[in-house]
């Protein structure tokens, strides 16, 4: 794929254009390109710009919005082909996954749980905002394997603490495995609150869940 292609994909973001990111996006299905590359040479990339161009006040919060269901509509057309591309097999584990408290950015929490299910693994999404007695009542209900929380701003990682306090409060642990991500989450975070795995992207939370359940 030419990469004006993904640099069309990125700026569809930026410009918050829902239309033309689910039309790049079908193209780019049409033309054989993994739904992973798009994100991560397109799609992300809008995001990051945004996040920077937010910050800096030349953006704001509806143009954020507007951005976010640009990126939602890429991800409508290319989940179920990222979903598809798992196949059917036997359920390799059950996580269990959501975003803190207080937060409700739900893109990147989402595209964990996609490929986590495109891997073979049964995920039960809470969505956003989810309390953290919520997070244990799923896992206990399910016999989940792994708790994966997401949270986005500095002010809900406390939420990952107390999802882990809750759990073991709960004697969950260990049993059930607690990891964490998010974009202001950091390994030193997770080790600190004492968390069994920290998880910088999408993929490598599959690699992370795969080696817990296996341990
Ligand atoms: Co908000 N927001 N936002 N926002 N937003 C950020 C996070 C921010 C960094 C922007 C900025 O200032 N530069 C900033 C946080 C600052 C901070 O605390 N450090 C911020 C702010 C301030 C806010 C508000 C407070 C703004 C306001 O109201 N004044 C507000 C808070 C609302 C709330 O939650 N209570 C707010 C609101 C919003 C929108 C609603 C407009 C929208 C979200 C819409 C939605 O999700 N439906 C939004 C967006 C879109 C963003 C940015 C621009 C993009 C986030 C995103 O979707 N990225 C973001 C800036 C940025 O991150 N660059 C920003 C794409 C996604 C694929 O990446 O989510 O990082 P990400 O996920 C990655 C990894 O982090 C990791 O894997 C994913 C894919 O590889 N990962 C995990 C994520 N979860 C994981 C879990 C795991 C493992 C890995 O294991 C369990």
């Amino acid at each position: 794929m030419p990469s004006d292609h993904f640099a069309a994909m990125r700026q569809s973001i930026i410009d918050g254009a829902a239309d033309s990111a689910a039309a790049l996006a079908k193209e780019a299905l049409e033309q054989g390109i993994a739904p992973l590359e798009a994100i991560d040479k397109g799609y992300v990339l809008g995001m990051t710009e945004v996040g920077a161009q937010y910050a800096q006040h030349q953006m704001f919060l509806p143009d954020m919005l507007a951005s976010a269901e640009a990126m939602k509509a890429a991800m409508a057309i290319l989940e179920p082909e990222l979903k598809r591309r798992g196949g059917a097999r036997p359920a390799a584990g059950t996580v269990v996954l959501g975003t803190t408290k207080g937060d409700i950015h739900e893109i990147g929490k989402t595209l964990v749980g996609t490929l986590l299910t495109a891997h073979g693994y049964k995920v039960h999404d809470l969505g956003v905002d989810v309390p953290s007695e919520q997070f244990a009542a799923k896992a206990r209900e399910l016999g989940a394997d792994v708790v994966g929380v997401s949270a986005l701003l500095t002010t809900t990682m406390r939420g990952q603490k107390s999802v882990v306090e809750v759990l073991d409060r709960e004697q969950l642990r260990p049993k059930v495995k607690i990891i964490v991500g998010g974009a202001p989450v950091t390994r030193q975070w997770a080790e600190e609150i004492h968390a069994d795995g920290y998880a910088h992207d999408a993929i490598s939370a599959v690699g992370l869940v795969q080696s817990l359940i296996q341990r």
